[in-house]
């Protein structure tokens, strides 16, 4: 017989937090947004993030940039699986050797080339610093530096050599690798540079430091950092090639793996926990997507350290409509942090939960975190930022980014939705989008985490598990969501 549930599925947009008694002890300032990422037993280490976000794991929204700048602020990214391992291992490498201020150099020609080659390069990347190294290339030997101060576009001829545009190594003031940023804007003060590049003793050049940065590089308190001083990085993986791709991964730095599949309650999710905690019992997986008490306790009794929630409600996922699977997030959560509550009663073992996709507006997330998530995964939330993979277009009057689903034709992600090795099978869980271009990360996410905190701040919360634990959500019908909007007046503007 077909079971039925009673409960309707519902989504966020369907509750509101009711306020309970503020005091000065949950004023906004006082929140401690940290929370778990990693399973524990009370009292045991655990890896936590600084803020409740984690980015999705797509080729739109988790590469090494966005990583870093998420890194930066608190949160983590997981570097989308759907690449080569060596790409990917690469990505992971970028973001751990990310040191603050210290810029990797992409733009390389030789003493050779010519001030046309200067200029596309320029085109080409938007930089204007370019190294001139003995072959062109990042591991010559660094013999000089051209910035658009060096040439005249209206005088000099386009077939001039670089060699006569660099300004020579001779006439520089260098860094040597190992130089603290403190020291290099001490050199960069003290010479009135724009640039100080970073040598090795080979004479080959590690890093630049640039003087405009110096503001945006000062000490960030909410940086996710490893105990050697590098930033986190997360890594998605699928259950086909994860023998070759773990290790690959973790000798390239990776701190938390995480499966990534639309339909993680199976057999393969689980072999694949269990084989990756036996051989690398030091490193950290999550598993996923469930939406059941059911599908929570499988990849939980598999060792999974984090489970995360959701199918079908991603933005750009088509799920429900091409299989009939999947369930309100809302609901997800509810059913899933509940079952978490009694796996710990049971097990003394508290397994952190991600509400995976579906987040529209930030009250969103404060829901969400209300209902039991232990943080967020979002991608087109991040996929609107600078730092996103994404191209940006103008499109009429308005800028936005490029934001596909890893199900679509586009992203050709097959792994993550197919249980059948014959690729005939595959159609269609993914749309190809637009989404508003946002700006930086960093603003948008403090706008966000403002409002998250102002919320916990009206529930008498000064953290995340107290805000679980007072958190009083009602429904709302569909008159009181109109009602919870600007309404019956002609807005001059809309801008919130
Ligand atoms: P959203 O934040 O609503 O854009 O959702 C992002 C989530 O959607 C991802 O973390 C993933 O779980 C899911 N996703 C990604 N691609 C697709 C798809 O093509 N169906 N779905």
């Amino acid at each position: 017989m077909v079971k039925l549930y009673d409960e309707i599925s519902r989504t966020f947009n369907e509750y509101l937090l009711i306020p309970n008694l503020s005091t000065p002890l949950c004023m906004p300032e006082k929140i401690d947004l940290t929370t778990p990422i990693t399973r524990f037993r009370p009292g045991e280490a655990h890896v936590r993030l600084n803020i409740p976000f984690v980015s999705a794991i797509m080729q739109a929204v988790s590469d090494h940039k966005l990583a870093i700048s998420l890194a930066r602020c608190g949160g983590l990214s997981f570097i989308y699986g759907a690449q080569t391992i060596d790409s990917q291992a690469e990505m992971i490498r970028k973001v751990k050797k990310f040191k603050s201020g210290f810029v990797v150099c992409d733009s390389y020609l030789s003493p050779e080339h010519t001030l046309n080659e200067v200029l596309r390069l320029k085109e080409d990347t938007g930089h204007t610093t370019i190294a001139v190294t003995s072959n062109g290339k990042s591991d010559g030997i660094l013999t000089g530096i051209i910035t658009s101060r060096d040439y005249r576009i209206s005088r000099d001829p386009l077939d001039k050599k670089v060699c006569h545009i660099m300004t020579p190594f001779e006439a520089l003031i260098t860094g040597r690798d190992g130089i603290s940023l403190n020291e290099a804007n001490d050199l960069i003060w003290a010479n009135k540079l724009n640039c100080l590049p970073i040598v090795n003793e080979r004479q080959q050049l590690v890093h630049m430091v640039f003087r405009k940065d110096y503001e945006a590089h000062k000490e960030n308190p909410f940086e996710l950092l490893d105990e050697k001083k590098s930033l986190l990085a997360g890594a998605g993986i699928n259950t086909y090639d994860y023998q070759e791709r773990v290790p690959a991964l973790l000798e390239a730095g990776a701190d938390i793996l995480c499966l990534d599949s639309s339909d993680g309650y199976s057999t393969w999710q689980y072999d694949a926990i269990t084989y990756i905690k036996s051989k690398f019992p030091k490193g950290y997986i999550g598993a996923g997507n469930v939406v059941d008490a059911e599908g929570f306790r499988y990849l939980a009794d598999a060792g999974a350290d984090f489970v995360k929630v959701g199918i079908g409600g991603g933005s750009i996922c088509i799920t429900r409509e091409q299989k009939g699977i999947g369930r309100g997030q809302a609901t997800a959560i509810l059913e899933v942090a509940s079952t978490r509550d009694k796996y710990m009663e049971e097990t003394g073992i508290y397994i952190p939960i991600c509400s995976d996709g579906g987040i529209v507006y930030d009250n969103h997330i404060a829901i969400a975190l209300a209902m039991g998530a232990d943080f967020v995964m979002m991608g087109r939330y991040f996929a609107r930022f600078d730092e996103s993979p994404g191209k940006k277009l103008k499109r009429g009057n308005e800028y936005v980014k490029e934001y596909w689903g890893e199900g679509s034709d586009r992203a050709k992600n097959w792994q993550r939705y197919s249980m059948s090795a014959s690729k005939d099978t595959h159609f269609e869980e993914g749309v190809d989008s637009y989404v508003p271009y946002a700006g930086a990360l960093k603003d948008n996410l403090s706008v966000t985490i403002s409002k998250i905190k102002s919320t916990m701040s009206s529930c008498g919360a000064a953290s995340i598990q107290e805000f679980q634990k007072k958190a009083r959500i009602t429904l709302v019908s569909p008159m009181s969501i109109r009602e919870g909007g600007a309404h019956d007046i002609i807005l001059k503007n809309k801008d919130y």
